[in-house]
């Protein structure tokens, strides 16, 4: 197979962030199958021609079955908002296109199963954005874990911080509410760390947890947008039905002991997603806002240099490094989509599922779950009991 033709719903942050990615690909990993970029669907006309000619996409729809439904494409790439996810994928798997899907993959654990089985029974591939873990410096934390230089993993600890709630008159947006959202800081934050403790660490065996929602009405806004949604003062407030924050404990299966902390109040904190591993052999410490460096530090180095050593993950020996620029000539955030997608078209090359796919979207669920369950009855619970 060489061209993979895409359909893409959502035009906004993420339907931005996967346009130029899609637009990338070819240019900087030409060997990769090219994605087509096929055509693009959001609910205002205007706004979805505007953008199908500013990202660069073939053509534009209004109604997502007409793209679903198009024997012009193979791949449907989901962007909406999360309560839009299932309905589309459902149909996508159903007329036999390959699906890729934002996260969450669903508002629930069980709609999450129900989409994964409809991908299975179908036959088609799929995969689920967890864009983080496509940072070569998060590669690397991989690779020393798994080679085992840093020894029997200890602790995982992460944090994903961000501060655009502080502010009491910020708007109900639809992600601050629960029938849109599924959750709040919880599923759009904790989200990542959780994959990313499964991808580095492990599974999870028991959790329990914590959240709060601090400021409990808000403003409803003019329009229904994301990040950018603004109200005017004298706007009627609503009542918002998401966590704030939700913080967790767990232990993992292998033995590891992890603490988990996602909040949308944590001032000056604009997207500090970071985490810690300590071994018995050595640490790592990585925080996306400078996303280059992982710093690593080993207990067998000589006493007198020991210390955590930043090492800048754009050398050929790093993930996805070579196919960019010399050693030191850093990428930002687009590049962890960028990878993502050739992770994607990979798996098309190789005729394999992509990794991450829906069993990793459908594990997070469980764990958000789980968190949940542990906060309402306030005891232990273990993820696989769900
Ligand atoms: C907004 O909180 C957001 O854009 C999330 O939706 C993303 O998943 C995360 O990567 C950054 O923050």
């Amino acid at each position: 197979m060489t061209d993979v033709r895409v359909g893409m719903v959502g035009y906004k942050f993420m339907g931005k962030a996967h346009s130029h990615a899609y637009r990338d690909v070819p240019m900087f990993f030409p060997e990769q199958p090219r994605p087509i970029m096929k055509m693009i669907c959001g609910r205002n006309e205007k706004n979805v021609q505007k953008a199908a000619h500013q990202f660069g996409w073939e053509a534009s729809c209004t109604d997502w079955r007409d793209l679903v439904n198009s024997p012009e494409i193979d791949l449907v790439d989901i962007n909406a908002p999360s309560d839009a996810h299932k309905e589309i994928a459902l149909a996508a798997a159903r007329a036999g296109k390959h699906v890729f899907c934002e996260k969450p993959l669903a508002l629930t654990l069980d709609d999450s199963r129900e989409i994964l089985q409809a991908v299975e029974q179908a036959g088609v591939k799929h995969m689920i954005g967890f864009n983080y873990r496509f940072a070569p410096a998060v590669q690397l934390a991989k690779k020393l874990v798994e080679e085992g230089r840093l020894g029997d993993i200890h602790h995982f600890r992460a944090w994903f911080l961000q501060d655009w709630l502080v502010d009491p008159d910020f708007p109900l947006t639809w992600r601050l509410q629960k029938e849109v959202a599924g959750s709040g800081s919880h599923g759009d934050l904790g989200a990542h760390l959780i994959d990313l403790a499964h991808f580095l660490v492990g599974d999870l065996d028991e959790v329990i947890g914590m959240s709060e929602t601090f400021v409990k009405e808000r403003p409803v806004p003019k329009e229904m947008t994301g990040l950018s949604a603004q109200a005017s003062a004298d706007s009627p407030k609503e009542k918002v039905t998401v966590d704030d924050a939700t913080l967790f404990m767990a232990r993992f299966k292998n033995g590891a002991l992890g603490s988990f902390e996602a909040t949308r109040y944590a001032a000056g904190h604009r997207c500090t997603n970071s985490f810690e591993i300590n071994g018995s052999k050595g640490s790592v410490k990585f925080d996306f806002e400078r996303m280059n460096e992982l710093q690593v530090y080993f207990t067998d180095d000589a006493g007198d240099v020991q210390g955590f050593r930043r090492v800048l993950a754009t050398d050929p020996d790093h993930a996805y490094a070579e196919a960019w620029w010399p050693p030191g000539h850093t990428i930002g955030y687009e590049h962890t989509f960028i990878h993502e997608v050739v992770e994607l078209m990979t798996a098309f090359q190789e005729d394999r599922q992509p990794v991450p796919n829906f069993h990793d979207g459908v594990k997070c669920q469980q764990v958000l779950e789980a968190v949940d369950l542990s906060i309402e009855e306030r005891r232990w619970i273990k993820p696989e009991d769900l």
